[in-house]
């Protein structure tokens, strides 16, 4: 499952997968100003050990490292307290593949070298989740995001594959609407009806986030999954 991509992880419930790419800071509407202040400083991810477990957390334990396959236990909160998703309310905790761009940045970067039973809170700030664009109605534009995780087991995980040329099934470069479609459908684990709202919905969604220049194509360098054969 963890290794299909973050496309598949727009169709199934969490949240966290939306896979963006950090987005440009947001341009100062005032044309009169715009040239003469230094572009703002974009705040950076805020981590903090909550709590380690009492054993197993020496200097020789296993830490979380990119590849590994993650379960978690987390919340998430909007800065102003709202609760947006939380593996409490699934009673079910949410695995992924750490560095191969299934999660957002901030918990790529927030989760790494952490021990089984370790606590952490991650304050993301928008650049490094889900950028000016939010995600769904519950993760409004420019949201600072914070969760409060736990990190349950760590496993092996797989090479990566290049899930860009997988998609892109007649190898043009680029990849389109259909293509994503198909890929969707072979790889979902419930049957998909192509014409349904919520798999035109699940399209529109990667392509608000992934087809950055909006002209109906992802091309790979838009793609934020992974897209490379080799590591
Ligand atoms: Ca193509
Ligand atoms: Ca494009």
């Amino acid at each position: 499952m963890v290794k299909i991509s973050v496309f598949l992880c727009l169709l199934v419930s969490s949240i966290v997968c939306l896979s963006v790419e950090a987005s440009e800071e947001v341009k100062e509407m005032d044309q009169e100003v715009k040239d003469t202040k230094e572009p703002e400083k974009k705040p950076d991810l805020k981590i903090e050990v909550v709590s380690l477990p009492e054993k197993g957390c020496d200097k020789d334990a296993r830490k979380s490292q990119r590849l590994d396959i993650l379960s978690m236990k987390y919340t998430g909160f909007l800065e102003n307290g709202t609760k947006f998703e939380s593996t409490d309310d699934h009673n079910n905790e949410f695995s992924f593949q750490l560095g191969v761009g299934q999660v957002i940045q901030g918990w790529e970067r927030g989760m790494l070298d952490m021990c089984v039973g370790e606590k952490r809170k991650l304050t993301v700030p928008p650049h490094l989740a889900y950028g000016d664009i939010g995600a769904g109605e519950r993760i409004p534009p420019a949201s600072t995001l914070i969760f409060e995780c736990e990190l349950v087991k760590i496993d092996n995980g797989p090479k990566p594959t290049n899930v860009f040329n997988e998609i892109d099934t007649d190898k043009d470069g680029f990849i389109t609407r259909k293509e994503v479609s198909e890929f969707l459908m072979k790889h979902s684990e419930d049957k998909i009806e192509p014409e349904s709202e919520e798999h035109q919905n699940a399209l529109d969604n990667i392509f608000l986030h992934e087809d950055k220049d909006k002209d109906g194509q992802i091309s790979k360098e838009e793609f934020s999954g992974p897209k490379h054969d080799e590591l």
